[in-house]
């Protein structure tokens, strides 16, 4: 590829603001929207790619990761592309071994056991080493998107890593990190330590690639309670936006804004909207009306249509919309799902999702 594509320097022009105004709290015509998964099987593209290629090729390979970060964008009106990759390139390169099995998921044939695996850990980590291959695609892409629209980061949160990485793969329970959070106490802070200052250094050098919103996904904080949340999850939130921001001012570039998005955290979200972060993400369960209360316009929200509701008819999914957008009003909003999107739906689905938003919410606006 031209050399010109992997500077950073010469970025096209930004054509579409919406999702970085909406992030900042400033006024928009329309809520923007984009999707938690947009990039993924239930494309057929994205499953024509993945026959040819193994997970993990395709995110440390820049051209496909970029290729696949773009088909969404062809496809659907969206307001931002997030950057294809998986939270679980973090621990991978702090030496794990991570396998994409598929109809499984991720597993870990080593997981991390007792305290004394720390020492397995490489904890002094150079990302730029280990994890550039994720900021030559961020790099990359901000060239090919040619200004459309902005591109979002990506990292997972401490917690949400620390399950993975001792559990070994997906679960109903994450009992295993659990038990290390009530039994290993300060190895558990010792490993949230370790993830987090790879975390700031990995969002840091995602921004000076060209990432231009950077999101951080607590999955897993509905494992939680929130004396555990306050304990083990939120404090590495904190020191992670407030660090992360820091750092990257330190490197002669402006902060993007910052997304915090807490799966299952309805009992933090008064916590979160004071946390650091510009954007508070929502999943389904929440009632909008009543995080709205609780953030006092502190915060953008983001969310929350249930990501199931894309099996409704197209008429219907118009009519959820609706309430939605009527429920979280016009302003400091972006629209997203609850979650990610499952591999079963239908993509004009989604493209009637996404044509709801931008048609209701600027008839909204309008009134
Ligand atoms: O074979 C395949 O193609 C596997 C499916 C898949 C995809 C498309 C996985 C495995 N990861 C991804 C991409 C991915 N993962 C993105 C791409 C960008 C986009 O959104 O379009 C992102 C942002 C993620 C983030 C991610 N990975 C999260 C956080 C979001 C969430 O869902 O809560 C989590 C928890 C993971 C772990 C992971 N990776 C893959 C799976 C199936 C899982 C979940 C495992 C589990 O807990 O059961």
């Amino acid at each position: 590829l031209p050399e010109h594509l992997y500077s950073t320097n010469n970025f096209p022009e930004l054509k579409n603001d919406l999702m970085l105004r909406a992030a900042r709290g400033e006024k928009t015509e329309r809520v923007p929207v984009w999707v938690m998964r947009q990039a993924g099987r239930y494309l057929e593209e994205f499953r024509a790619m993945r026959a040819e290629n193994e997970f993990f090729k395709v995110c440390q390979t820049p051209e496909l990761a970029c290729e696949v970060t773009l088909q969404p964008i062809r496809r659907f009106q969206l307001d931002a592309a997030i950057i294809f990759s998986d939270i679980l390139v973090v621990p991978q390169a702090l030496g794990m071994t991570v396998e994409m099995i598929p109809g499984k998921g991720p597993s870990f044939p080593e997981p991390l056991k007792l305290p004394e695996d720390l020492s397995k850990l490489d904890k002094d980590v150079d990302v730029n080493k280990t994890l550039g291959y994720v900021f030559d695609a961020i790099t990359l892409t901000r060239h090919k998107l040619e200004g459309k629209v902005p591109l979002i980061g990506f990292s997972g949160a401490p917690w949400t890593l620390m399950c993975y990485m001792i559990e070994g793969g997906g679960s109903e329970s994450m009992s295993k990190p659990k038990q290390w959070l009530y039994k290993y106490e300060e190895a558990s802070h010792q490993l949230l330590n370790i993830l987090t200052k790879v975390i700031i250094d990995y969002l840091v050098g995602q921004v000076i690639a060209g990432a231009q919103l950077l999101q951080v996904f607590e999955s897993h904080a509905g494992h939680l309670c929130a004396r555990t949340f306050n304990t083990f999850a939120l404090p590495y939130l904190s020191i992670i936006a407030r660090q992360v921001e820091e750092k990257v001012r330190a490197q002669g570039k402006e902060p993007v804004p910052m997304i915090i998005f807490a799966k299952g955290a309805h009992y933090a979200i008064e916590d979160l909207a004071q946390s650091g972060y510009e954007v508070v993400g929502l999943d389904w369960t929440v009632n909008p009306k009543t995080a709205r209360h609780q953030t006092q316009g502190k915060v953008t929200l983001q969310g929350n249509m249930d990501p199931g509701a894309l099996y409704a008819s197209k008429e219907e999914i118009r009519t959820i919309v609706r309430e939605m957008l009527e429920q979280f009003g016009t302003q400091q909003h972006i629209a997203n799902l609850g979650h990610g999107i499952y591999p079963t739906i239908d993509p004009d689905h989604v493209e009637a999702f996404v044509d709801a938003v931008h048609s209701i919410s600027e008839e909204i606006n309008l009134d």
